[in-house]
């Protein structure tokens, strides 16, 4: 199914180029999956890429928990997620002044030369989304930053008053690509989806087949509440890096993320 097709009012309204790369690969895969793949070594992260690549339609890191770090063994995941035509998301979460968020986007892991998505946080000022342009800037290159308007974790302080600022600062700016919502609960996603209104992406971490709660505060909803509810792409980590089968949980969260997003729009 072509992309415009599938995704109606988002992909007309969407400004952002990254945005549209993003609904086209969905669109041809078939699924709205982006993988968390929280690996401790690069090694295992390819090996993952590899296996469920086919499945995904993003890949999101945490650079900073990999003990094995190296700029030539992270150029093999960037080539892995490549192959697999993959939008590379690193989950930073940037919370400073713009100006240390610009250098922070270089530095040993050099965030800016290979990411194509950030998350920020919007608690510093509404600068930080000009800092981290401004890093993609300095290597040439552009970027989108998802900022965090809701998050999936118990007691976290982002209530409906900041959402509101974070929306107000994300909207219209053409490096926000969109926003980070709590996967965890559908009614919390619709609320934001009508703040946000069609232009800009909604993203979702907090999402598994077995709804709940998880380890350390994490809580789950299911994928298929999220994607009605208005979000794009359900991040899903342990439900399927922790998975007996790897491959059949990735398959699984395509397939249910994707018939959510045919049955939303109407299709
Ligand atoms: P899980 O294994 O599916 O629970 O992993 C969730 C991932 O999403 C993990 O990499 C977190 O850093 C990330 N995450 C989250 O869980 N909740 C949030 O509000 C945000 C990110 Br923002």
């Amino acid at each position: 199914m072509e992309a415009e097709d599938l995704w109606g009012a988002r992909w007309t309204s969407s400004a952002n180029p990254l945005a549209h790369r993003y609904m086209e690969t969905a669109a041809r895969k078939q699924t709205l999956v982006c993988l968390a793949a929280d690996m401790r070594s690069v090694g295992e992260l390819i090996d993952l890429v590899e296996e469920v690549g086919p499945y995904i339609a993003a890949l999101k890191t945490h650079v900073d928990m990999v003990d094995d770090f190296s700029s030539e063994s992270w150029q093999g995941l960037i080539d892995s997620a490549k192959k697999h035509d993959l939008l590379l998301f690193e989950d930073r979460k940037f919370a400073d002044i713009g100006k240390v968020s610009q250098n922070q986007m270089a530095g040993v892991h050099d965030i800016r030369s290979w990411a194509d998505i950030v998350t920020a946080h919007r608690i510093s000022g509404p600068d930080i989304v000009e800092g981290i342009a401004a890093g993609w800037a300095d290597v040439a290159r552009i970027g989108g930053v998802l900022l965090l308007a809701q998050m999936s974790s118990s007691g976290n302080l982002l209530n409906a008053d900041y959402t509101d600022e974070v929306i107000v600062t994300g909207r219209g700016s053409p490096n926000v690509i969109g926003f980070i919502g709590n996967g965890s609960s559908a009614e919390e996603v619709a609320a934001l989806r009508a703040k946000v209104g069609d232009s800009q992406m909604i993203w979702t971490p907090g999402v598994n087949l077995a709804v709940g709660d998880g380890e350390m505060g994490q809580r789950y909803g299911h994928p298929k509440g999220a994607v009605l509810a208005g979000s794009d792409a359900i991040i899903v980590g342990s439900g399927i890096h922790g998975a007996d089968s790897r491959q059949e949980a990735a398959a699984e969260y395509a397939r249910e993320s994707f018939e959510a997003l045919c049955e939303r729009e109407g299709q």
